[in-house]
């Protein structure tokens, strides 16, 4: 136990009294954006939607080998915390968080690739969702277990501690991922260590068909931080600059020691839980209201109220932007199904340990045992570096 820990703290009245505010000053961040970045802000707000919007489309024309996961409506989440972060920093997101992964350098034909399971993508067609990471990108690869990869961003947080890497760890969770074990387990184990991680915690409204108020008992899932001794904000999801004003604050914090922070960010979900389901059992009106809210179109606001983006402006970098999005659509639609020779390629280790990967052609030149079928740049090779198959 470090020595920041005087033993009278666990008797004293009132220490984990909750903290509603995760500190600094309210606006200052967001207020000290420039023109540029704010148009940066808006354009990944931008390739978010419009990715998974030409998503939906290839699901429809039965190009998406499975389920289709979107973030409509709350994209806003993705791109403000992921804006305000590090190159240093690590990222735990999941499937709904496509933003963060595009905004840390992922390309949109990854994600095309990924969902078609072509022989191009980042796990060289084994996959149909977002589950690829890149540790040169500082991205940890989503995984469908909800709250699991909270005790996993803790793990990263500890090790960058120790490593004095001055590295904030992010992970993403829903509603219904905070009544998991998980959850529970790797929020402790962060608070009673002090570890550098902010979990972001996505209050839509709904777990699948499961509104929020039938599987947990707050309104404010802050609440769940006050049981571990953290400090917690509440943020209106659909502002993206609301969000990267709170999660700049967040980072500085746990980035000086003051250990693990929870954001509450209320949003609602657009759409049904994946492409195939219709969202019958949500009430109409609660679209309606939210629609209004849209967090793209409160942007878009915004920035012409400021006058940084002019209508005309706006409607050419949206025709460049999805001339740029339907190449990489294209790119992954024109790619081959993989070799099913290859099909057992990349699930034994094979290279004795961490280092550079022995092949020619095994992803990025000098990547870990770690980047194994994890993607560099565009290049991704399906074959087997002991040259035979598998
Ligand atoms: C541990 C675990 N239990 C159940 C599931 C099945 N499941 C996948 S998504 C989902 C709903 C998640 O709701 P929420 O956490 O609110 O996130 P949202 O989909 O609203 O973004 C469920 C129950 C799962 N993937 N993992
Ligand atoms: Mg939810």
């Amino acid at each position: 136990m470090s020595s920041k820990r005087p033993s009278k703290r666990a008797f004293a009245s009132g220490s984990l009294a909750p903290q509603r505010t995760v500190g600094g000053e309210t606006g200052a961040e967001a207020a000290s954006l420039t023109a540029e970045q704010k148009l940066d802000i808006w354009q990944w707000l931008q390739k978010n939607r419009m990715v998974e919007e030409r998503l939906g489309l290839l699901y429809r024309t039965g190009k998406v080998v499975g389920g289709l996961y979107t973030s409509l409506g709350q994209e806003g989440i993705s791109v403000g915390t992921a804006y305000a972060l590090e190159p240093q920093d690590w990222v735990g997101p999941l499937i709904r968080n496509l933003g963060v992964m595009l905004v840390r350098g992922v390309r949109p034909r990854e994600a095309f690739t990924q969902y078609c399971a072509r022989a191009t993508s980042p796990t060289g067609g084994r996959d149909g969702n977002t589950h690829f990471g890149n540790p040169e990108k500082r991205i940890v690869a989503p995984i469908s277990h909800l709250g699991a990869v909270i005790p996993v961003m803790a793990g990263i947080a500890l090790a960058a501690k120790k490593r004095g890497e001055n590295a904030v760890c992010v992970t993403w969770i829903g509603d219904g991922g905070t009544s998991t074990g998980d959850f529970h387990e790797g929020l402790n184990l962060a608070a009673v260590l002090d570890l550098p991680l902010v979990l972001v915690v996505e209050n839509n409204g709904y777990a699948y068909s499961t509104p929020t108020r039938m599987q947990t008992r707050p309104e404010d899932l802050v609440a769940k931080a006050d049981g571990y001794g953290l400090p917690a904000e509440i943020v209106d999801g659909n502002d993206v600059l609301a969000v990267y004003d709170a999660m700049r604050r967040a980072t500085t914090r746990v980035r000086d020691g003051g250990g693990p922070v929870m954001l509450e960010m209320k949003t609602f979900r657009m759409k049904g839980h994946a492409e195939h389901d219709d969202a019958k059992y949500v009430p109409p009106e609660l679209f309606e209201e939210w629609r209004r809210r849209d967090p793209l179109v409160l942007y878009d606001r915004v920035l012409e109220e400021e006058g940084i983006l002019t209508r005309a402006e706006r409607d050419r970098r949206v025709a460049e932007l999805k001339a740029e999005i339907d190449a990489d659509a294209e790119f992954a639609v024109a790619s081959p199904t993989p070799d099913p020779r290859f099909a057992f390629g990349r699930v034994y280790a094979d290279d004795g340990g961490p280092g550079p990967l022995p092949g020619p052609a095994w992803g990025p030149a000098g990547a870990t045992r770690l980047g194994r079928g994890l993607p560099g740049g565009d290049r991704h090779d399906v074959r087997d570096p002991r040259g035979g198959n598998a």
